[in-house]
């Protein structure tokens, strides 16, 4: 990483979908940050809150600034969890086909979608806000959207995230959960 570091609060993704939901959630609730797009090294757990918080700590002691990112993921209940922590690679693999390839004889397809930040306010201090939607995998992809947006129906509706669009989606999503936590936090305590 080469980039020159400004000495402000810091959102590292290499994700642009991720960077720009969370610019709005962020913008509207009074939070500024700057954008650093830089990959980095992630653990292997089972748990996204032990691998955001790891990530955290880890970039904290690079950049020696405050920061925050997020680790999210799908979780198919059917599939013991899977892709899990595992999402990013899953989709950039088998995609939205493989993972309905693999749903194609499954009757229950309850999963959820999990976010989770972890803010580093130094190294020891790392702070985690956790969001949590329940839904289901639509049976064919509907709608256009990044990621598993066309294939993730959330709680009661009939639209897949896709097909909500990014407003709608905004207002009930596991990120917009995640980060109205962590913005509420941080105006009183960050
Ligand atoms: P960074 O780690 O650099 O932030 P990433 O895309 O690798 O970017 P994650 O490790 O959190 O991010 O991977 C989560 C993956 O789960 C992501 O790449 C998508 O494929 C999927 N995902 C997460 N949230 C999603 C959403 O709101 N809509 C669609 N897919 C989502």
């Amino acid at each position: 990483m080469n980039q020159k570091i400004p000495s402000t609060l810091l959102f590292v993704t290499s994700n642009p979908n991720k960077e720009l939901e969370v610019r709005k959630i962020l913008n509207k609730n009074g939070v500024s940050f700057q954008h650093m797009d830089a990959n980095y090294q992630e653990i292997q757990s089972s748990s996204l809150k032990t691998i955001a918080a790891e990530s955290a700590r880890c970039l904290y002691e690079q950049l020696k600034n405050p920061l925050f990112l997020e680790d999210s993921g799908l979780f198919i209940e059917q599939l013991g969890g899977f892709p899990g922590p595992y999402s990013s690679y899953v989709y950039k693999t088998i995609g939205n086909s493989g993972v309905l390839k693999l749903m194609s004889n499954i009757g229950n397809r309850t999963s959820r979608f999990e976010s989770v930040v972890a803010y580093a306010e130094n190294h020891k201090n790392i702070h985690l806000f956790s969001g949590i939607v329940s839904g289901r995998i639509a049976d064919k992809k509907r709608g256009k959207g990044w990621g598993f947006d066309p294939i993730f129906i959330p709680g009661n509706c009939d639209e897949t995230y896709a097909e909500m669009g990014i407003e709608s989606k905004q207002r009930v999503s596991h990120r917009y959960i995640a980060f109205t936590k962590f913005s509420d936090w941080f105006k009183t305590n960050g």
